[in-house]
């Protein structure tokens, strides 16, 4: 009989290519925000899979992209770092419908740094829904060709297509280990988390330009009920914090309405997700040139350890 399997599976590619989605999709519930824009993902996130025979622990980490400020070199070293903890990774690529068959350059640069670290790689082609099925067939062979890997796997995270073939892969290569963590726990993050990282979907999704990338949320408060309290309410408090005076105007919109929605939307979100009657109050801060600050950024939870 074959020995239990554990061990870390970092799924790394370009921002927005589908990693947090993928994350989402296998481990069954959301942990990571996700968004049509790029560079949602700031942290290492942690998604773990139980099944009988092993256990998948999964890393989401931000998309790889040229840091420019503080902020942006702290995601690259998140994802740099989960390079030297992983046992496999997942290299995910999305198709360009514009240019079929062709190998983006940063893709390329991406898989050479994979390769140095000698671990295996399973390609997955993310958003094979967005081109035609023979359309797919030419990046397939382009990318067997120019980096032989041990298999392409085209993959739908959205719609869950694809799954069952990656894990199996992912199965072959993990090394023998006990679970490292209890079959019934999701991830090693905290509700607290959470809570920041779907508030900031919801800016990342109704703001443009650069107000996504000037935001972090604050959670001040964030009580579970009472015995007493018949409501059941979990109490969040949280600011949304921005750079500059112009940024938290446009957060509050005309007569507060942009920050009633981004607070109307989060509720319902975070009582799906919490499966709880949640109380949100929400505030906007400025806290100028927070997002080149180190010492800010430390106190807002962007921390290497
Ligand atoms: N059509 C299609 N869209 C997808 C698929 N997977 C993800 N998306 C969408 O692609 C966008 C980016 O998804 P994310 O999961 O946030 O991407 P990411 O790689 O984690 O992005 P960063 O955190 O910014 O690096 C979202 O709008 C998703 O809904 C897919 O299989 N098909
Ligand atoms: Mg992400």
């Amino acid at each position: 009989m074959s020995e239990f399997k554990c061990g870390y599976v970092a799924i790394i590619g370009q921002p927005n290519v589908g990693k947090s989605t993928l994350l989402n999709a296998f481990v069954g519930q959301k942990l990571a925000g996700v968004s049509p824009k790029p560079q949602m993902t700031r942290h290492r996130i942690l998604g773990i899979k139980s099944l009988p025979v092993a256990q998948i622990l999964f890393l989401d980490t931000p998309g790889i992209h040229k840091p420019h400020r503080s902020l942006n070199e702290y995601m690259m070293e998140v994802a740099h770092m989960v390079l030297s903890d992983a046992d496999v990774f997942i290299f995910m690529i999305e198709p360009d419908p514009d240019h079929i068959g062709r190998i983006a350059h940063k893709d390329q640069e991406i898989f050479e740094n994979l390769q140095k670290t000698g671990r295996p790689i399973i390609l997955v082609i993310n958003k094979a829904d967005r081109i035609a099925k023979d359309h797919l067939l030419p990046l397939m062979e382009a990318c067997g060709k120019a980096w032989n890997p041990k298999v392409i796997i085209p993959v739908v995270a959205t719609q869950k297509n694809g799954l069952d073939r990656v894990e199996a892969e992912i199965l072959k290569y993990l090394p023998e280990n006990p679970a490292y963590y209890p079959d019934d726990q999701a991830s090693d993050q905290n509700d607290r988390f959470l809570a920041s990282e779907i508030i900031r979907e919801k800016v990342m999704d109704l703001t443009l330009e650069e107000v996504p990338y000037s935001v972090t949320i604050d959670i001040e408060e964030f009580k579970e009920p009472k015995e007493e309290d018949v409501k059941k309410l979990i109490r969040i408090r949280a600011s949304i914090v921005c750079e500059k005076d112009s940024q938290k105007a446009i957060l509050i919109g005309k007569g507060g309405q942009m920050i009633k929605k981004i607070g109307a939307e989060s509720r319902l979100e975070l009582e799906k997700e919490l499966g709880q009657k949640v109380y949100l109050e929400l505030f906007v801060r400025v806290e100028k040139d927070w997002t080149k600050d180190p010492n800010r950024l430390r106190e807002f939870g962007y921390v290497v350890d």
